[in-house]
Order: structure tokens, then C-alpha cells, then sequence
């Protein structure tokens, strides 16, 4: 059952063991893959320190700030050093000022606007391109998504445009890196009670309203993202690219 074995990865977006990179790196991990870890900021590096550790003492963390370009070349060029290829690219990031996921979306400022896309769907183009040379084996890339791309969810605002911006780099970037064997994807998770949820008001509301509104009359586990993450980072999703896979327990299918 290692289904990854041999294979080397790494992770954008570890916040804690709560987050769904860490879920999806636990599933690549027990699969058989090497990883490497990055953190954005002090916040959350004695976090990562600690979970990446349970992997082994020689787990790579690396910082890296994805809007700054030289942080990604470093980090790049670390795992080149360290690992010589690589096969597998988490990206669980995202971000947009809280202000801006609030009030209303005709509201949003240009400074807002540029940071929640620079965060959350350039940097899937930039560290798809540092990637590249790398996988030279061929690879698997995957960002996260959510269902605010593509209907509207009230007061996600900004950060939906910026998701839909995502899924159409997902596309672009499978169809530019398709050649290499280099696969792109994203998961469109359903609400998961993670460090970027806490503090969005209504949220308790949101995962009632799946569990009553889903077909499976229930929220998706983090494991069960996971399983979906190490399926589409194997051979059985080697066929697969440019897609958005729904894990929402059916969210996504309904009218009403
Ligand atoms: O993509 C997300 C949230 C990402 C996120 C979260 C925060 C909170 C703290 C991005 N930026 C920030 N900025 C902060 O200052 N989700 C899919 C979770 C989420 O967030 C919502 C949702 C859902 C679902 C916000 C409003 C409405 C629904």
C-alpha cells in the first residue's frame, strides 16, 4: 500500500493540525512520500516545527512568504539541493483582509482585491513555475478551492473571485504543464473547521446548513480530504488534470 513510495512532495499552507494541508500530508506521508514543509511567519513556525517533526528530525521547513518571489526561489532551490526532484505540490493557501470578507462585496477595495488574488491564486502560478524543473518524473500540483468560485456565498466576497481566478490557473497551467506529465488540479472542499474559518461569523451556521442541505447530511473529514489529496498525487488519478474535484459530500450537485 505505498502508493507514493519514492515519491517527494511539499506543503504550502500547514497553519496546525487542524489545517487541511496537514491532513493531505499525512495521507502522502503514510503513503510512502518524502516531504518538505513551508510556514509563512513566526505565528505558526513552532507549529510546523513540531507536526513536520512526527514525520522524522530530517523533515525540510523552510519559511516562505508566497507574494515575496525570492522566498520561493530559496525554497526551490532548497528542495533541488535536498531532495533532486520532485513529484508532488500542495498549495493550501489563502488569504484576503477580514474587512474585506465582511462587508459588502461591491465594497471591496483595490489594495484588498490585489492581495487576496496575489495570495491565493498568483502564487499557485508562481510556485508552479519553480516547480517545473523539478518534476522531472512527472508530477501532481493541487490547490484548494472552494464552491464561493463559482456561486455566490454571502460575505465570502473577494475571496471567491480570487478561488475562481484559482480554478482558471488550474486550467491553464495543466494545459501548459500537461506536456511534462505534470498534472493540475483542485479540490473543492466543503467547510472545514480550520484556523482561516475561525472568526468568519456565521460559520457555525454554514456547517449546520451543509449537514442539512448535502446528500450525505453531513460535513466532509479532514481525513476524507486527505484520501482525495493522496488520490489525485497517484497513479490511479494519472489521467486527471485540470479538474475541480467536489469533496462536500454532494454540496455541489444541489438546485435548492
Ligand atoms: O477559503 C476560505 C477562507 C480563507 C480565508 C480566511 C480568512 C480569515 C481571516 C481567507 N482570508 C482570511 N482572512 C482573515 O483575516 N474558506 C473556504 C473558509 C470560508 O471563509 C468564509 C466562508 C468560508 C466557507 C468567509 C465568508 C463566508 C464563508
Amino acid at each position: 500500500m505505498s502508493l507514493l513510495a519514492g515519491r517527494t512532495g511539499i506543503v504550502f499552507g500547514v497553519a496546525n493540525k487542524r489545517s487541511i494541508a496537514w491532513a493531505i500530508a499525512q495521507a502522502w506521508h503514510k503513503a510512502g512520500a518524502k516531504l518538505a514543509f513551508t510556514y509563512q511567519g513566526d505565528r505558526v513556525k513552532e507549529n510546523v516545527e513540531e507536526l513536520a517533526g512526527t514525520f522524522g528530525a530530517d523533515t525540510p521547513i523552510f519559511p516562505c512568504d508566497v507574494t515575496r518571489d525570492d522566498d520561493i526561489a530559496a525554497v526551490f532551490k532548497a528542495v533541488g539541493e535536498r531532495f533532486g526532484k520532485l513529484h508532488l505540490l500542495l498549495h493550501s493557501v489563502a488569504f484576503a483582509p477580514k474587512d474585506a470578507l465582511e462587508g459588502r462585496f461591491v465594497n471591496t477595495s483595490r489594495e484588498a482585491f490585489r492581495v487576496a488574488h496575489d495570495v491565493s491564486a498568483y502564487s499557485l502560478v508562481a510556485l508552479a513555475r519553480a516547480a517545473e524543473p523539478l518534476m522531472t518524473e512527472g508530477g501532481s500540483i493541487m490547490g484548494m478551492s472552494y464552491y464561493g468560485a463559482e456561486k455566490v456565498v454571502p460575505h465570502y466576497n473577494v475571496m471567491g473571485v480570487a478561488k475562481a481566478s484559482l480554478e482558471a490557473c488550474t486550467r491553464y497551467l495543466a494545459y501548459d504543464l500537461g506536456p511534462k506529465r505534470i498534472r493540475v488540479n483542485c479540490i473543492s472542499a466543503g467547510p472545514v473547521n480550520t484556523l482561516a474559518a475561525r472568526g468568519i461569523s456565521g460559520f457555525g451556521e454554514m456547517v449546520k446548513h451543509y449537514e442539512e442541505h448535502a446528500p450525505l447530511k453531513r460535513n466532509v473529514l479532514p481525513d476524507e480530504l486527505g484520501a482525495t489529496g493522496l488520490f489525485l498525487a497517484s497513479d490511479g488519478a494519472a489521467a486527471i488534470t485540470g479538474q475541480v474535484l467536489y469533496v462536500d459530500c454532494g454540496y455541489q450537485i444541489m438546485g435548492m
